[in-house]
């Protein structure tokens, strides 16, 4: 499958693309921080040693003026050599023209504008996209509220020597989340014990966002059928990865506070994400679907 065959499907995803940078990274040497299950089918993908791999890392923005500039700062310390891509959805809060502005200083960021909230989903589409159209062979997505803290960046990237995706992840031994309120370690536990129970993936955490990903093997995964828009799209992403045969890793986490700003979930995109998932489940798991076609 070419990179140019997933761009018709993905039309509605607009942006402004700039133009590549090498962003070359050295991968540590193997060894993978935990194991992974293997996948029902060996891809090229998982097979390929990616010696100095080109580094792309996406971050999707709405409303993150006072944190985005702090860090990508952070990602720099940490991943020099890496490209960054944002994201943005032409935040009321002027965003997007920050981020202009720090690309008019440092040529290896760059900026897709949407013209408006069109979902993280479909933000991460957009990202995987330019990965695939600029030649990338690792794209690493953060959430741009310091969530994801950049100190975790290492660990995740050598798993990449040996995995497909690796997932910065919540609920592998050592992971954790900064004072989560009850309730909403109990919906994300529960909704991480669905996707396990109906599609039957060897990994705790399928529904965080701090993800590297192979994009030789993201051009594999019929990406173009997702269905997903919002946040359910992680837990879709990695599904179709699965059903292709990425071979899946996890490297543990602490999911901080976010600094700056208010977090854009709301009940009603809680709800369509559970619907979302509920839906590819159970249709994957009593076979009235087959996602592989
Ligand atoms: N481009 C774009 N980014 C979004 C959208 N919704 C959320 N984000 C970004 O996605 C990341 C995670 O969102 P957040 O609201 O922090 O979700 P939470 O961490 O689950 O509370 C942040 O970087 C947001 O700015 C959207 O519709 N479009
Ligand atoms: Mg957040």
């Amino acid at each position: 499958m070419s990179a140019s065959s997933l761009a018709a499907p993905l039309q509605f995803l607009d942006g402004r693309p700039g133009s590549p940078r090498p962003g070359r990274v050295q991968l540590p040497p193997k060894s993978p921080p935990m194991e992974s299950t293997p996948a029902p089918v060996a891809t090229a993908a998982s097979a390929a040693p990616v010696s100095s791999p080109r580094l792309l890392i996406t971050l999707a923005t709405f409303n993150e003026c006072d944190n985005v500039a702090p860090l990508i700062a952070e990602i720099r310390k940490f991943a020099p050599a890496a490209d960054i891509l944002v994201i943005d959805d032409n935040s009321p809060d002027g965003t997007g023209k920050l981020v202009d502005a720090l690309r008019a200083k440092d040529p290896t960021i760059h900026v897709l504008h949407r013209p408006g909230k069109l979902g993280l989903g479909t933000a991460t589409l957009a990202a995987m996209q330019y990965a695939i159209d600029h030649d990338y062979d690792l794209m690493q997505n953060m959430d741009a509220d310091f969530s994801h803290p950049p100190r975790f960046l290492p660990a995740i990237l050598k798993g990449m020597a040996t995995h497909d995706i690796m997932i910065g992840s919540r609920y592998a031994p050592g992971g954790g989340t900064e004072n989560w309120p009850l309730v909403r370690l109990i919906v994300s536990r529960a909704v991480n014990g669905l996707v396990r129970f109906f599609f039957r993936m060897p990994i705790q955490d399928a529904s965080g966002a701090f993800r590297c990903y192979r994009v030789a093997m993201l051009k594999t995964a019929h990406l173009e059928r997702t269905q997903s828009r919002g946040y359910s799209f992680q837990q879709e992403v990695l599904f179709r990865c699965h059903l292709v045969g990425a071979k899946l890793g996890e490297s543990p986490i602490i999911f901080e506070n976010r600094r700056a700003g208010k977090s854009k979930v709301n009940l009603k995109e809680a709800v369509r994400s559970i619907a979302t998932i509920l839906w590819l489940g159970v249709t994957h798991f009593f076979g009235v679907e087959d996602y592989r076609k």
